[in-house]
């Protein structure tokens, strides 16, 4: 997998560092594993919190299952949950593809979650607290990698036009930032420290406001596992999956476009629209087609990842930009 190239040491790309291939259909998954690792396997794979555990996730435990808004419906059938429970990118938790079992010494009780910057008030609250004052709601969506596979999920959670009505934030702010926890002592990944903790993701706040921007607090009808990037993530399906950070702790407003964490390790390679998009290709491989979780069927990728008609608007007065990686 890796390609000879110049860029510098710590300018690794997610292809470099993930045999992604060796794992995307489900019967050479399963192969590589070893189906008895899967089933004997001492960690359940799919941990939702349980009320009496006292996690963040646990308290709010009794919010699930939400009702299904069949608005956001999609043709394809949705991945079983143990494939996407085990095929997980969490850099926080190292590079290889046994993250979901990494991921397990993540801690989310306490988690509490800053809004500030450009807000009328800036302020810190629990977790369950904020999900208690939100709607919650299930959705189907797609989910697109950059790295060219893709899965089709039931995410649990409401949409962050709702966060941003909570947030009130001033008329002058032009972007929602998004930041992860930074803990080398619990996060290992970290400990690599020529990558630019915390992640940190970012969207204008037209495209905060658009509908399918979704903030994920569970999955599968269950809250959601820390593989997934409990207790709270994004899902921004018309985008490449890494616009989509995982274990948010801070949401702040600004005038100034950030920059994510992807595009600071390889800007050329993943900027900061990331709209996908199969006719324009990554550098380095072909984004026409997109290799399935489970089944390792190839489709074609459809343009915005199939939710054109929600979000090309957003983009009409935009055409000089970098849109599409
Ligand atoms: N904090 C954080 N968020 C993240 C990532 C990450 O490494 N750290 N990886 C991103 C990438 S590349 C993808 S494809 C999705 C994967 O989500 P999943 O593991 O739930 O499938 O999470 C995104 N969010
Ligand atoms: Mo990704």
């Amino acid at each position: 997998m890796p390609t000879i190239h110049r860029r510098p040491r710590w300018s690794v790309s997610e292809l470099e560092v993930t045999p992604e291939a060796a794992f995307i259909g489900r019967r050479t998954l399963l192969k590589a594993m070893g189906a008895g690792a899967i089933a004997g396997s001492a960690l359940p794979i799919l941990q939702a919190a349980a009320a009496e555990d006292g996690s963040a996730a646990g308290r709010t435990a009794d919010l699930y299952p939400a009702g299904r808004n069949d608005t956001y419906k999609v043709e394809r059938a949705i991945t079983p949950e143990d494939i996407t429970g085990i095929y997980n990118n969490f850099y926080e938790f190292g590079s290889h593809k046994q993250i979901w079992r990494a991921a397990q010494s993540l801690v989310t009780d306490p988690w509490a979650i800053t809004i500030d910057g450009m807000v009328e008030k800036p302020i810190t609250l629990g977790f369950d607290e904020l999900v208690r004052r939100m709607k919650l709601e299930e959705r189907v969506y797609r989910h697109r990698c950059v790295e060219a596979w893709s899965m089709t999920v039931p995410w649990t959670g409401f949409p962050l036009a709702s966060l941003l009505a909570f947030a009130r934030p001033l008329g002058s702010a032009q972007y929602v930032v998004f930041e992860t926890f930074n803990d080398p002592g619990m996060a290992s990944g970290q400990k690599q420290v020529w990558y630019p903790w915390p992640y940190t993701e970012g969207v204008t706040m037209a495209e905060a406001g658009n509908e399918l921007a979704f903030l994920v607090t569970g999955v599968y009808g269950k809250s959601l596992p820390k593989q997934f990037g409990a207790p709270l993530r994004l899902a921004l399906p018309w985008k490449y999956g890494f616009k989509s950070i995982k274990s948010i702790r801070r949401i702040s407003f600004t005038d100034k476009r950030p920059q994510s964490f992807w595009e600071k390790i390889a800007p050329s390679e993943y900027g900061f629209w990331a709209n996908v998009n199969p006719d324009v290709p990554h550098p380095r491989w072909s984004q026409a087609q997109e290799q399935v979780l489970d089944t390792g069927e190839r489709i074609p990728t459809l343009l915005y990842n199939g939710y054109a008609e929600e979000v090309a608007s957003l983009y009409a007065s935009l055409q000089d930009e970098m849109l599409y990686r």
